[in-house]
């Protein structure tokens, strides 16, 4: 490719609203281009990475007997009101009608369609395993379409689905998939972590997310700091360990104290002089169905996720003004389980081992001192509810957890029989009997997958791509266009490299080599040979490699050889 036929148009400036690097950089270095909130064109260098990564997650899926097919972007909304679906998820689904008034979703996953489709397809034990998966645009109007290509309304992903006769065959589809997203991952040379996570609201058992690591990462994750664990997981599903140990004090008498203004942890450990660790932490919560209080030691949080699970709701929020003086009598920040009549009390594991606790009174400016649990309040439930921070011992091993941020590329999840059984799906197995079809999915998201790429490898000169999915490999630069010695031997060059099977770029644009320099560092291409009047008298080039800034010079004869060993380290 002749970059004056090339559409990558660079640009100094990032446009001010591009709050993370991958979005900035995409946009700068002429891959992207705006076309509405959270929607973007792919330029021809956007596309070649796009079509890299799908080439190595298509080879990894066929690898493990996965079969691609092509599902719709339009959904008829009956098949989401049989999953019971359509009611489920609110502005988040792109909706419309067609010209009979028909209602239609744009898929912003494919669960319903696939199990349709498998339902009216596969009858017999036989016929199974099935992997079946596609690689296709997914649509969903998120609130705050943001970070690029990171949460776009608009994105790539690849899903698969996997249609199993028991749990047994689940498990086996469930460890193929999870093989193939560490090969897929490793061979796009990116950083990464598979860890547990939290199967939310899609429902069913098992869930890994895989996480490129990188600090500007939105997720935060607990790992094992023990070489020999590999216990991984996202914040919102990482376990505590408790073991219940009593405080050995005396249980004083409850005493109610006035604590002005005190609504804070902060506050009220400060005025009463107490450790956080002796504070009960109450917070009102509401969800769809009830009011409840979240009990946790002042020095944590409550893990919302966790709260979600334990109360088998949809949605929750922690309560308003009004909701809090109607069920407490107090107002927010004097919350406390003493006396507290009408609502369920959850308390997490820590809290029943506090003695001589500090609590809101229910009262205006009022706490009390020495509230002991089951001694002066009941818990409705105790259970793990907080989040578990770095520092805290694994699990598993009881090593030391250690914290790392990350950007989720992909999740596998078990299913079970949650749409099979929904929709209908079901096979005979040998003795003739209909049995759910035990499913499970996994995705991948490739825009995402591009922009993470970014977000690890890139300095204050532009991106640096790893070589397996940069948009070309080298790009090869003469210094001066006009001088028709250096041209002609970068057209050598240039053609040779393609008959190496090289993928290059010469950039033959009429500018100075500074600039040309300066977008080379920008789109990231992993090597650049330059081609100045020495290496015309010489028949010496320059290579410089993108990521190290390491220079080599390699005899023009050479050049093809040197370039393809250098690729596969990079
Ligand atoms: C919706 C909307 C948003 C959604 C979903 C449905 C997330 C939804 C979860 C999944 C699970 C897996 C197959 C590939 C791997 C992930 N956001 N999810 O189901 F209607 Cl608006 O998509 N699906």
């Amino acid at each position: 490719m002749r970059a004056t036929a090339l559409l990558a148009p660079t640009l100094r400036e990032a446009p001010a609203d591009a709050e993370v690097v991958s979005h900035k950089l995409l946009l700068r270095a002429g891959f992207i281009r705006r076309v509405a909130a959270g929607v973007y064109n792919h330029l021809p260098l956007s596309m070649r990475v796009l079509k890299k990564i799908e080439q190595i997650v298509r080879e990894e899926m066929d690898r493990q007997g996965g079969q691609e097919l092509l599902m719709p972007i339009i959904q008829p909304a009956e098949l989401w009101r049989e999953s019971g679906r359509w009611d489920v998820y609110g502005p988040e689904l792109f909706r419309f009608k067609d010209r009979h008034d028909r209602n239609f979703a744009l898929g912003p996953t494919h669960e319903e369609i696939v199990t349709t489709l498998v339902r009216g397809e596969v009858n017999s034990y036989k016929q199974l395993p099935l992997l079946l998966y596609q690689i296709q645009n997914k649509y969903r109007d998120e609130r705050r379409p943001r970070f690029g290509l990171m949460r776009g309304r608009e994105f790539i992903m690849k899903d698969l689905y996997s249609f199993d006769r028991d749990e047994k065959g689940l498990q086996n589809s469930y460890m193929k998939m999870h093989e193939a997203y560490t090969r897929i991952f490793q061979r796009c040379g990116l950083h990464f972590r598979p860890v547990e996570a939290d199967s939310g609201a899609i429902g069913g058992s098992e869930t890994h997310e895989f996480m490129v690591l990188a600090e500007s990462g939105e997720a935060s994750i607990l790992f094992c700091g023990n070489e020999s664990c590999d216990y991984a997981a996202n914040v919102e599903r990482a376990e505590q360990i408790h073991r219940p140990r009593q405080e050995q004090e005396d249980r004083n008498k409850l005493t109610a104290i006035d604590t002005p203004d005190c609504r804070t942890i902060e506050e009220v450990a400060r005025f009463l002089d107490v450790s956080p660790q002796k504070i009960i932490k109450t917070l009102i919560y509401e969800t769809d169905t009830e009011v409840v209080a979240v009990l946790v030691r002042g020095d944590r949080d409550v893990n919302e996720i966790k709260l979600l699970n334990t109360l088998g709701c949809l949605h929750l929020d922690l309560a308003d003004e009004i909701t809090i003086k109607r069920v407490t009598g107090a107002t927010k920040g004097f919350s406390g389980p003493v006396g507290l009549k009408g609502i369920k009390i959850i308390a997490d594991l820590e809290v029943s081992s506090i003695a001589n606790a500090v609590a809101g009174a229910n009262k205006d400016h009022a706490h009390f001192l020495n509230v002991n649990p089951s001694r002066d309040f009941s818990i409705d439930i105790l259970t793990d509810v907080r989040m578990v921070e770095a520092g805290e011992p694994c699990p598993r091993c009881g090593g030391q957890l250690k914290e790392a941020r990350g950007i989720e590329v992909g999740q596998i999840f078990k299913l079970g029989d949650k749409y099979s059984k929904q929709l209908g799906a079901t096979y005979l197995d040998e003795n003739g009997r209909a049995k759910p079809i035990i499913m499970g999915c996994y995705g991948i998201g490739v825009t995402r997958t591009m922009a993470a790429a970014i977000e690890q490898y890139n300095d204050q000169d532009g991106i640096v791509w790893p070589a397996a999915i940069a948009p070309f490999h080298v790009v090869v630069v003469p210094i001066n266009t006009k001088n028709n010695e250096q041209m002609s031997l970068a057209e050598k060059i240039y053609e040779n490299l393609i008959a190496a099977n090289v993928e290059v770029v010469l950039d033959d644009r009429p500018e100075r080599a500074g600039v040309k320099f300066k977008d080379a560092d920008l789109i990231g291409y992993p090597l650049r040979v330059t081609v100045g009047s020495k290496a015309v008298s010489e028949q010496m080039l320059e290579v410089k490699v993108r990521r190290t800034g390491e220079m080599t010079m390699v005899p023009v004869e050479k050049l093809g050889r040197v370039v393809q060993e250098m690729l596969k380290n990079l």
